[in-house]
């Protein structure tokens, strides 16, 4: 109760903030952007996980307001990075069944100066399945934008292969369950190669593991060995660190 009061505040308050993991790229062994994961720094409660309030959020219609401050926070902070640093932002089914992503995306580029191609957007296959249409065209519209679309969580739904037909996405995230299992690494990255996707390893957390999602044909990485998600104040810091 208390906590649904407070978020309906939280943004007008401005107790939001973003963190940041890195992405690798495993071939050319370089750093090339990083993930923006929302927080709530609840003056109570301390920094809130977003699997304790992204699906309040959801149920309150919050969310695409919140996802309204994530685009922009995310172009915003990722437009003043060294190098040509992309940035990847999560987006809740509910942003696309509103049918306002495409417009919000827009904007945030167009007010922070962030290049379309610099930004990715997360999608999960649960997006995609109450599907009329709407979101395929608007996952199309995204690329005209020169916005890279990102299949997350991949091999965790019951339908993901049906959902690569659907649209042609850039990457694919191997859910981070799979970072051990050598055998689904191996079959996604083989899809991946063919169907000229890239394929990110989440959740590695060992040198192994980096080893063997490089060795089985990923082309990124990401997890705690490279870094967890760090504030933005960090950042600068992290880019130095990976040069
Ligand atoms: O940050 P953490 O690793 O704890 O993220 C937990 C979950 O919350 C992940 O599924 C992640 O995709 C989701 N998440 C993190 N940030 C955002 C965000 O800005 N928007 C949405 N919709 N989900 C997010
Ligand atoms: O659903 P999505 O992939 O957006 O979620 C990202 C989540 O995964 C965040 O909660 C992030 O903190 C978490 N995460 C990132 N790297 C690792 C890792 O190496 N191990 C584990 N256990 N979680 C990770
Ligand atoms: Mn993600
Ligand atoms: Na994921």
């Amino acid at each position: 109760q208390r906590l649904e009061f407070d978020l309906r505040a939280a943004l007008a308050l401005g107790e939001f903030e973003l963190f940041y993991q890195p992405q690798f790229h495993l071939a050319e062994n370089r750093l090339y952007g990083f993930e923006a994961l929302i927080r709530w720094r609840h003056p109570g409660r301390g920094l809130v996980p977003p699997d304790r309030f992204i699906p309040v959020a959801e149920e309150l219609g919050l969310i695409t307001s919140i996802g309204e401050w994530v685009l922009h926070q995310a172009c915003a902070e990722a437009v003043r990075w060294e190098g040509e640093l992309s940035v990847a932002v999560n987006v809740a089914p509910a942003q696309l069944a509103a049918g306002t992503l495409v417009a919000a995306v827009r904007k945030a580029l167009d007010t922070t100066g962030l290049a379309g191609p610099r930004l990715e957007l997360e999608i999960t296959e649960s997006a995609l399945l109450a599907d009329d249409g709407s979101t395929i065209e608007q996952l199309t519209a995204l690329k005209a934008l020169g916005v890279k679309v990102s299949l997350d969580d991949f091999g965790t739904g019951y339908s993901s292969l049906t959902q690569l037909r659907r649209f042609a996405f850039d990457k694919v995230k191997i859910d981070r369950s799979f970072a051990d299992d050598t055998a689904v690494v191996r079959t996604v990255a083989a899809l991946g190669a063919s169907l000229g996707i890239r394929i990110t390893a989440e959740g590695v957390e060992t040198a192994a593991q980096m080893r063997r999602v490089h060795q089985e044909g990923c082309t990124e990485a990401q997890g705690y060995l490279l870094s967890r998600p760090v504030p933005a104040g960090e950042v600068p810091g992290l880019i130095d660190r990976f040069r």
